[in-house]
């Protein structure tokens, strides 16, 4: 169960981000009402929400799963793929020192980018992306052994309609993995039961488990239908407004 999360909210500057969604410019207001329902969202779920103010350093800097890995035993900070990214760790590294007793630190010529990260009980799928590189893959898959965490590489830098691995994949739970087709065949997945939605609605992939809810993007009601089934309890989030800037669900808090 998540007990906390981590959000911040969009500065003015949100639309300077980086993006290549070829989806318009993100509408600053709907984004702040979007970012509000999902901190209710989670408050929803039970959990203590830890707001950080708006960073106008870094337009990107909302995206706050980004910046860390949490998991039950300890915190490792990233070192972002984008250059314009590499300052927002600072932003977090107090809230996190408040939390975490044991913090390790993605180093150079390592480069990582939470999104890319997928925990799935004790093991973790790890992309390589454009984003995060083989370097800072090994150096998170030693910090994760140290505690007794297992981990594997998900090379996905052919995957053109991606950024990170967790825009294809969301673990759920009792070996539930939300796969996008692109990925379903691939190897590392096929202990898993895979929930492969629509192509049209592969954007949904990035769905996130709650505690006894499954936050989804709104717009996207196969999936929905599929996970009700499975027992699960979706909760629709319009994300459109991060959605234009590469980000979804997951990418807006750090939930530990
Ligand atoms: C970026 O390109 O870095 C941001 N505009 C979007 C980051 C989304 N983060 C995520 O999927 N974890």
């Amino acid at each position: 169960m998540f007990q906390r999360a981590i959000v911040r909210k969009p500065g003015d500057n949100f639309a300077n981000g980086l993006t290549s969604a070829g989806l318009g410019m993100p509408d600053l207001s709907a984004a702040l009402s979007q970012h509000e329902a999902y901190c209710r969202a989670l408050e929803s779920c039970g959990l203590q929400l830890i707001r950080l103010p708006a960073d106008l350093q870094h337009p990107d800097s909302t995206f706050v799963e980004d910046t860390a890995i949490l998991t039950s035993r300890s915190a490792i900070l990233t070192r972002p793929g984008a250059a314009s990214r590499l300052g927002e760790v600072t932003g977090v590294r107090e809230t996190i020192d408040r939390f975490y007793s044991s913090i390790h630190q993605i180093a150079a010529p390592g480069t990582l980018d939470g999104g890319d990260i997928c925990e799935a009980g004790s093991h973790f799928f790890i992309g390589i992306s454009h984003r995060t590189n083989q370097e800072g893959a090994r150096q998170l898959s030693q910090w994760l052994a140290a505690d007794g965490f297992t981990s594997s590489m998900i090379d996905i830098r052919d995957q053109r309609s991606i950024l990170h691995l967790k825009s294809g994949i969301a673990y759920l739970d009792k070996n539930d993995l939300v796969v996008m087709e692109e990925l379903a065949s691939r190897e590392e997945f096929s202990g898993y039961n895979r929930i492969r939605p629509l192509p049209e609605e592969s954007y949904a992939c990035n769905c996130v488990l709650v505690n006894d809810r499954v936050l989804v993007p709104a717009g996207f009601p196969r999936l929905q239908e599929v996970l009700s089934l499975l027992g699960y309890k979706p909760l629709p989030l319009d994300m459109s407004e991060f959605r234009k800037m590469d980000g979804g669900l997951s990418c807006l808090s750090l939930r530990f």
